[in-house]
C-alpha cells in the first residue's frame, strides 16, 4: 500500500555533539561529564572515547554536503554546552559560539533547517562537581546557557529543543549508572528528572525571551507491555510506564506528576515548579526505538538486552524482559514498527485536545555494517526498519494524529555511548581509522523517499 506524506512533512536526520564532533580540547571547550566518564577504565566498550569521534568539528562542511545530497528538510544537532560555557556558567566562549554560527550558516546555505538541541548529555564537568542534575542550580544554569545561544542564533535556527531524553539521563546516568555521570541512586534518582524538567521549562522561557520560536523537546517514549496477563505483571508494567513515560510527559503537557509515589520522591518545591515546567510548547518530540516488556522481578531468566551488564539497584518492583517473536537489530533491540503507532495513539488518547503537534525526533537501528568488496554497504535491514516505521507513522497520521516530521537517527555512524564505536546507527558508514564516509544503501533509499514524498 502506498503511504503519502503531506507537502510540509519534515524529513530529517539527527546527531548529538559528543557523539560526532571530537575536538574535545579545541577552541576553549571545557571538559564534560562524558570526557570524565569515558576516561574511567571499564565504562565504555573497548575503552572508546569521543575524543575524535567523526571529527565533525573539522569536517562539518563535508557532512552538510552529504545532507544536502540526501535532500533532508532539517538537521537535528546538539550544541555542546562546554564549548559555549567551559565551566557551565559565566560569559560565553566566543570561539565555541562561532562554530555553531558557521554550522547554521552552512545548513541554511544548503537549504536545510537547523534544529538545535541544547542539552544532549554533555554537562560541563564543573556543574557536575557542584551537584549536577541532583541540584536546582543546574536548571538555572541551563536557562542562562539558553539565553546566550538563543540571542546568537534566534534568527536562524528553525526548531529548538532544550533537552534530549531526560528519562535516559535519569535512568542510565543516575539510577543504574551505565551512562555519565555513573550514579547508582535507584529511586533516589527521581529529583534528577525534576531538575531537568525545571531546566527545560526555564530554558523554554529564556529562548522565547531571546526571540526564538518553534520550541519543543526530544523525549524518549516506549509502549510498555506486561510480560503476561497476570495482575502482578500488569502492576509491574504500570509502575514502569509511570516512571519512564508519564513522569516526563505529564508535567510538561498537564502540569502535574502522575502519581503519589513520584510526587513524594520529588523536591518540596515541585508543586510551584510545575507551572514553569508546563510552559506551553509549539510541538512535542518523541524518540522511539522499541517497546519495553516488563514483568515482576526474579521470575524469569531472560533479562532485556537493553540492561545487559547493568548493576540494578535492589528492590526494584519490576524487571525488563527480552522481547521475542520479532526481528532484532545487531544491538539486539526488537524491531516493532507498530510500537510507534501504539505510543503515538497512547499520547493522543492521554492528552487529547491539549496535545501539541508531534515530531518523531529520533528513530533508528544499529547493524554492524561493513563496506563490501564492491565499495557499497548493503544495509537492507536498515531500509526495512525505516520503511516499517514510516508506514506505521503514516498509519498514525491516517488515524488523525498530527505528526509533522521524522528524524532518522543518525546521518552517520558515531560514538554510541557505553557501546563505543561497536554500534552503527548511520545512513552513512564511517571508517573511524580514516574518517572516510561511505553512504550506505539506506542513504540512497531515504534520498529517493524524500524526493518522492511517498513510500
Ligand atoms: C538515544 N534505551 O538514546 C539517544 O538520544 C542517542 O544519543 C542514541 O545514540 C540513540 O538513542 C541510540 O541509542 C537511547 O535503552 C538510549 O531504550 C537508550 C535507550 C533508548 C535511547
Amino acid at each position: 500500500m502506498a503511504a503519502q506524506f503531506g507537502p510540509d512533512f519534515v524529513f530529517g536526520v539527527a546527531t548529538a555533539s559528543y557523539q560526532i564532533e571530537g575536538a574535545v580540547r579545541a577552541d576553549g571547550r571545557g571538559p564534560s561529564i562524558w570526557d570524565t566518564f569515558t576516561a574511567q577504565p571499564g565504562k565504555i566498550k573497548n575503552g572508546d572515547t569521543g575524543d575524535v569521534a567523526c571529527d565533525h568539528y573539522h569536517r562539518y562542511r563535508e557532512d552538510v554536503a552529504l545532507m544536502a545530497e540526501l535532500g533532508v528538510d532539517a538537521y537535528r544537532f546538539s550544541i555542546a554546552w562546554p564549548r559555549i560555557q567551559p565551566t557551565g556558567s559565566g560569559p560565553a566562549n566566543p570561539a565555541g559560539l562561532d562554530f555553531y554560527d558557521r554550522l547554521v550558516d552552512e545548513l541554511l546555505g544548503a537549504g536545510i533547517t537547523p534544529a538545535a538541541t541544547l542539552y544532549h548529555w554533555d554537562l560541563p564537568q564543573a556543574l557536575q562537581d557542584a551537584g549536577g542534575w541532583t541540584v536546582r542550580d543546574t536548571a538555572e544554569r541551563l536557562a542562562d546557557y539558553a539565553t546566550i545561544v538563543g540571542e546568537r542564533l534566534a534568527d536562524r535556527v528553525g526548531m529548538w529543543m532544550p533537552l534530549n531524553e531526560p528519562v535516559v539521563v535519569t535512568m542510565f546516568g543516575h539510577a543504574i549508572g551505565g551512562h555519565a555521570p555513573g550514579e547508582t541512586l535507584g529511586f533516589g534518582a527521581l529529583p534528577v528528572a525534576h531538575y531537568q524538567l525545571l531546566g527545560h521549562g526555564l530554558a523554554v522561557q529564556a529562548l522565547r525571551a531571546a526571540g526564538c520560536g518553534n520550541i519543543g523537546i526530544a523525549s524518549n517514549h516506549s509502549p510498555i507491555w506486561p510480560a503476561s496477563d497476570s495482575p502482578a505483571d500488569k502492576e509491574a508494567a504500570d509502575i514502569f510506564d509511570t516512571l519512564t513515560n508519564w513522569t516526563f510527559a505529564d508535567p510538561i503537557l498537564r502540569g502535574e506528576y502522575p502519581d503519589e509515589l513520584i510526587t513524594m520522591a520529588m523536591p518540596d518545591t515541585a508543586a510551584d515548579d510545575l507551572k514553569v515546567i508546563s510552559t506551553p510548547l509549539d510541538w512535542f518530540g518523541v524518540n522511539y526505538y522499541q517497546p519495553t516488556l516488563v514483568g515482576t522481578p526474579g521470575s524469569s531468566t531472560a533479562a532485556s538486552p537493553v540492561l545487559e551488564g547493568a548493576v540494578l539497584p535492589p528492590d526494584m518492583p519490576f524487571e525488563l524482559r527480552e522481547i521475542t517473536g520479532y526481528p532484532t537489530t545487531d544491538f539486539r533491540w526488537a524491531v516493532v514498527p507498530d510500537g510507534l503507532r501504539e505510543i503515538l495513539t497512547t499520547f493522543q488518547n492521554r492528552y487529547g485536545e491539549t496535545l501539541p503537534p508531534l515530531y518523531i525526533t529520533e528513530s533508528g537501528c544499529s547493524y554492524h555494517d561493513t563496506v563490501g568488496p564492491d565499495g557499497a554497504v548493503h544495509d537492507q535491514p536498515r531500509i526495512d526498519y525505516h520503511e516499517g516505521h514510516l508506514r506505521a507513522l503514516a498509519a498514525a497520521i491516517e488515524d488523525g494524529i498530527d505528526v509533522r516530521g521524522y528524524f532518522a537517527w543518525s546521518i552517520m555512524d558515531n560514538f554510541e555511548w557505553a557501546e563505543g564505536y561497536t554500534e552503527r546507527f548511520g545512513l552513512v558508514h564511517v571508517d573511524f581509522a580514516t574518517q572516510k564516509r561511505t553512504p550506505k544503501n539506506s542513504f540512497r533509499w531515504y534520498r529517493n523517499l524524500i524526493a518522492a514524498n511517498r513510500l
